[in-house]
């Protein structure tokens, strides 16, 4: 039998804060994760075998630190080149980025952090100077129970997947085994970013497919690439459709028509139809930076009235979003606070840091209270679940011990239940009330 104390004390605060954070699953509503259907490397180095990344080959050459090794080994004339380095096999390039960030240097980045507190948090000690033991103990590892591991560590209850149709290898797999996401650990998720960023080329890809579609929406262009959303949404039981968008997105926008009608005929209709939010993840600048591959993309500030204009022209839509400027949390904030069909959510990639996670917290605590989603992993390997949830339940739990001080001091009676009911909504009920609105 749970107590419903009054609590009166910073420390009693900090205690039952730190016990119901710890205690609450979480949903997890966006990342690049897999089930093991999709193929898992079987040991440490091995080629890549399917979808599922995880292990600590994976870890250390996450695109995050392949950014960061390049600047203290940067790829100019006559010294290491991008070339060499993708030239490399996975260990080769886990093993030069671990001499560079972890053993010549001190790793202090939150990136870096994250593999010494997942390796920590494993049992394994992060001071070893190669990686040779933790291979070692990943091949022990079997990746289906492994993720149960993961699981438990991170306190994830569920892992939400990011499924790109246009992806040619992923979007094979579903087509062979319309199963493939079938795990209750996962829940799928349609990406469909080529529909707004590459309308005419998406086109192509559809009626490549056998979808009777034309670029300037002729014939039965707007049925037909209705009917292949709602192919996909049935086939992955997508919770929702996503896509990241770039800071140049608009709407209206007069420069891309194709997109405004995309958006007003085909997506709403089928997200209102189908119960599913539009999740827009909103500021990724593609590739600045090409020879850096997936760690080569920046972020730029964004139009947040893009968004105020979608929540209030499709009233009967849901729109869970993020934006990847810093410069863009306030104004979303304030647009949350115009529209319940808004949910905002994580602190996004370049945001997922101690320093803004905090910031980010308290800036929505105080202007939408509970009514928002404070964090996902965007985790691409499946161990840095654990680190990405440690680390954000600590700053989460940090704000909300301040803000309940807050109410104490304005006389409020703070709950243990009134924190763990907070808790439970912030970490994982809003998402799934949100689905249900
Ligand atoms: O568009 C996205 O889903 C982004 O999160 C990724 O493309 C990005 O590379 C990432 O993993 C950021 O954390
Ligand atoms: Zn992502």
């Amino acid at each position: 039998m749970t107590t419903t104390a009054i609590l009166t004390d910073r420390a009693a605060i900090g205690r039952c804060v730190h016990e119901a954070i710890e205690a609450q699953p979480i949903t997890d509503i966006h990342t690049h994760c897999y089930t093991p259907r999709f193929g898992a490397t079987r040991y440490p180095g091995a080629e890549r075998e399917g979808l599922l990344l995880w292990g600590i080959d994976e870890l250390v050459t996450y695109h995050y630190l392949i950014a960061e090794v390049f600047r203290v080994v940067p790829a100019m004339k006559g010294s290491f080149s991008y070339e060499q380095f993708w030239k490399m096999s996975r260990p080769e390039q886990a093993d030069h980025i671990w001499k560079h960030l972890f053993v010549e240097r001190t790793p202090l980045s939150e990136a870096c952090r994250g593999v010494l507190t997942t390796l920590t948090r494993l049992g394994l000690d992060p001071n070893e100077k190669t990686l040779e033991p933790y291979r070692r103990w990943f091949a022990e590892q079997n990746p289906d129970k492994y993720i149960d591991r993961v699981m438990e560590l991170s306190g994830v209850d569920q892992i939400t997947m990011t499924n790109p149709v246009f992806d040619d290898t992923e979007r094979a797999m579903w087509e062979e085994d319309a199963s493939i996401g079938d795990d209750p650990r996962f829940a799928a998720v349609l990406r469909i970013d080529p529909l707004l960023r590459d309308w005419p080329g998406a086109v192509k890809k559809l009626a490549g497919w056998g979808f009777d579609v034309s670029a300037d929406f002729s014939g039965r262009t707007i049925d037909e690439v209705r009917r292949f959303l709602r192919e996909w949404v049935d086939r992955q039981s997508a919770v929702y459709i996503a896509m990241s968008l770039p800071p140049e997105f608009r709407y209206p926008d007069p420069a891309n028509p194709d997109g405004d009608r995309f958006i007003r005929d085909i997506l709403m209709p089928i997200c209102a139809e189908r119960g599913l939010p539009w999740a827009m993840m909103i500021g990724s600048k593609l590739g600045v930076n090409p020879a850096l591959g997936d760690a080569g993309d920046m972020v730029g500030k964004a139009d947040v009235g893009a968004v105020v204009n979608l929540c209030r022209d499709f009233p009967e839509n849901k729109f869970l979003v993020t934006m990847l400027s810093r410069e863009n949390q306030h104004e979303l904030c304030v647009a949350a606070r115009k529209f319940g069909n808004l949910m905002v959510f994580g602190c996004w990639w370049f945001l997922n840091n101690p320093v803004l996670i905090e910031e980010m917290t308290r800036m929505r605590l105080e202007l939408l209270g509970t009514s928002f989603i404070p964090q996902h992993s965007d985790a691409r390997i499946l161990d840095q679940l654990i680190y990405k949830w440690d680390h954000s339940r600590r700053i989460i739990g940090k704000v909300l011990v301040d803000k309940y001080a807050d109410l104490v001091e304005a006389g409020y009676h703070v709950t243990s239940e009134s924190i763990r009911a907070d808790v439970a909504r912030l970490m994982r009920d809003n998402f799934h009330d949100f689905l249900k609105l």
